[in-house]
């Protein structure tokens, strides 16, 4: 059985749809989750689909993912701006790393502009509401040869 595609959403997406939908949308994470299910299986992969609060539980995912995931997308959340263990984590795996923001850090707050995760990302993909994670999966096909 091959391997699946693993998805990690960090701090606070348990609450996308329902707050700030001016900045990331209406669109709610069991939605999304659905909507990359979707998009996964006509590429011919599986995913594996996740959100914390916790960094350590994040962890956990990124190191099961060494022998156990084909890629990882990774919407780290405030993580992004602040964690160098999740840094250390992704570079420990041997798969490629989408790193995916629904909005533009880069046009935000200036603390919104470093990520610490950038360091170990194949990709970066930002600005483009929830449809990023769609286009995180096509690119994740692609990097992983099967673009379907
Ligand atoms: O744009 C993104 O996807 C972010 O990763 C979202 C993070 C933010 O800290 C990053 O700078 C950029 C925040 C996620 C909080 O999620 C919420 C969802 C709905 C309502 C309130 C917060």
């Amino acid at each position: 059985m091959s391997k699946p595609i693993l998805i990690l959403n960090g701090p606070n997406l348990n609450l996308l749809g329902t707050r700030e939908p001016e900045i990331y949308g209406a669109t709610t994470l069991p939605q999304v989750e659905d909507m990359c299910r979707e998009e996964a299986s006509a590429r011919g992969f599986e995913i594996s689909f996740h959100q914390s609060n916790s960094e350590a539980e994040i962890i956990g995912w990124i190191q099961g993912a060494v022998s156990g995931a084909a890629g990882i997308i990774i919407n780290p959340a405030a993580f992004t701006h602040t964690s160098v263990a999740i840094l250390d984590a992704l570079k420990m795996v041997p798969c490629p790393v989408i790193e995916l923001h629904i909005s533009n850090p880069h046009a935000r707050e200036e603390f919104r502009h470093k990520s610490f995760v950038s360091l170990a990302a194949t990709g970066v993909i930002c600005g483009l509401g929830v449809d990023g994670y769609k286009l995180a999966i096509q690119a994740m096909a692609g990097l992983l040869g099967r673009s379907a």
